[in-house]
């Protein structure tokens, strides 16, 4: 079978370790074997006839190669391509992204197009820095270095409309009353009613106070996300100058470009970076789109320090076994993990440190030690509404986010701990308490059935693979 006169079928081909891999979900209106010829072709070095410039020269060396196949019907199934690595610039993530997440999405004969997995070779990575801080810098920081306890935030509520006066306010009482973290949201920049700079000024006097009044360090993220990145970077010189320690950007939506600019500028002045992901689940949900995996290792290659990752039991999408591997690529990968659900074989190179990564979305205290058994204690455990909606304010709210993590830190279950703690036990009778036993089953389920979950999803494919990484639960 050939795509517009050439052949990218190559089932015997071994992939060597300076190629790039790709595992591709799709389904259309021809074979598999087809639109998986089509899919190499147009992510590589062919169109959709044969031409007469086409030399031996270009299609061996720089054509994508099918190298394996798993069918679940005729027409669909999950495709496995190998691009050599001539194929793309060095320090150039467009150029990758035009290739190989670029025309394919447009192919008429396709249903379905879901980049699921996408392994870069060592030697690809070695561009990049990675995260200047990570888990550990930033446990440095804050001094948590001995406990290891997950660290805590909030994201200050209403999203838009408090006046820098009021925002701080609310800032304030969140540290002071134990919480590490206080960022702004994410489509809060320079609105009129609150100035990114005025905002700023204030939010760093009431952390100087709370610090003060704690003896504890506390971080503000600072979300400097700009379509311009010259007023970008005057935000981060800010930043630099007036104490600050921290800077939040939008990641997804502000583009490759704008974000491998502003790490290496940011690091050089020696501040952390938090990413928030808004937008990146228009991609991940739904027929044609990309897996925020693929995101996740741009994201830490390129070296942000904290990076929103999902809740698994919160308000926004993602099942805990979908959330455990965000959580996996994130912190680990070095190449032992046992593949399954979507994943191809991969390794970070050795420089790349651990992003601390963040759950957030719908969190509230009566959810910790369920969070703590789905990520473990290297996790920002992140609420907005979960601390501004207990029912005695701000204050209680952070009070009982903060014990609520202190507790389940030194094993103390969350029940035990509201039977002392009065805000907990308000917070718990507000938003309730879901056992942990749940989030355990599932791993051990998943655990004890991999391999059967993997010939499943191998079998049924795309309805399964949303089943188990979107809805599943174990009653
Ligand atoms: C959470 C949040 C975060 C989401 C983003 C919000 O507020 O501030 O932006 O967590 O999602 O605007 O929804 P609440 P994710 O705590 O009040 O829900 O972390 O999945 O990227
Ligand atoms: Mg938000």
């Amino acid at each position: 079978m050939t795509y517009g006169g050439y052949n990218y079928l190559d089932l015997k081909y071994k992939t060597k370790e300076t190629d790039f891999k790709v595992l591709i979900y799709a389904s259309g209106e021809f074979k598999l074997e087809k639109l998986a010829e089509a899919i190499a072709s147009e992510s590589s070095v062919g169109t959709w006839t044969k031409i007469s410039t086409m030399n031996k020269k270009v299609f061996t060396e720089y054509k994508a190669r099918v190298y394996k196949l798993i069918k679940v019907t005729d027409n669909s199934g999950f495709i496995f391509i190998a691009y050599p690595y001539e194929h793309f610039d060095a320090k150039n993530i467009l150029q990758f992204q035009a290739s190989v997440m670029g025309n394919l999405f447009g192919l008429k004969e396709l249903y379905d197009l879901y980049i699921m997995d996408i392994s870069f070779p060592i030697k690809y990575q070695k561009q990049f820095k990675g995260p200047k801080f990570g888990i550990n810098g930033i446990r440095k920081y804050l001094g948590t270095t001995k406990s290891r306890r997950p660290h805590t935030g909030t994201i200050v509520k209403p999203k838009v409309g408090l006046t820098p006066k009021e925002f701080a306010n609310v800032a304030y009482k969140a540290w002071s009353n134990g919480l590490d973290l206080v960022k702004d949201d994410e489509n809060l920049v320079d609105q009129k009613f609150c100035r990114w700079k005025d905002r700023f000024d204030e939010v760093m006097k009431a952390l100087n106070r709370a610090e003060k009044i704690t003896g504890e360090k506390k971080l503000y993220a600072t979300n400097i996300t700009d379509s311009d990145i010259d007023r970008m970077k005057d935000r981060v010189d800010y930043v630099y100058e007036n104490g600050g320690k921290m800077v939040m950007m939008d990641v997804y939506v502000m583009g490759m470009p704008a974000l491998c600019s502003m790490v290496n500028y940011v690091h050089n002045l020696g501040l952390i970076i938090h990413a928030h992901r808004a937008g990146y689940s228009a991609h991940q949900r739904g027929n044609f789109g990309v897996n925020f995996q693929v995101y996740e290792k741009f994201y830490r290659m390129i070296g942000v320090d904290q990076l929103h990752i999902g809740t698994g039991v919160g308000k926004m999408e993602g099942s805990p076994m979908l959330i455990k591997r965000f959580h996996d690529v994130a912190v680990k990968h070095n190449g032992k993990e046992k593949l399954y659900l979507g994943s191809l074989d991969f390794k970070f190179a050795k420089h790349i440190k651990p992003i601390f990564p963040v759950t957030s979305g719908g969190v509230n205290p009566g959810m910790v030690d369920n969070l703590v058994a789905l990520h473990g204690k290297d996790i920002i455990i992140q609420a907005g509404g979960g601390v501004h909606g207990h029912p005695k304010g701000t204050a209680a709210g952070a009070r009982a986010l903060r014990y609520a993590v202190d507790s389940v830190n030194k094993g103390i279950p969350l029940l035990k701990a509201a039977k002392k703690n009065k805000d907990l036990k308000l917070a718990l009778d507000k938003f309730g308490y879901t056992e942990p036993s749940g989030i355990r089953k599932i791993f051990k389920f998943e655990k004890e059935n991999k391999d059967l979950l993997n010939h499943l999803i191998d079998k049924d494919g795309m309805q399964t693979y949303r089943m188990i990484t979107e809805h599943f639960s174990i009653g």
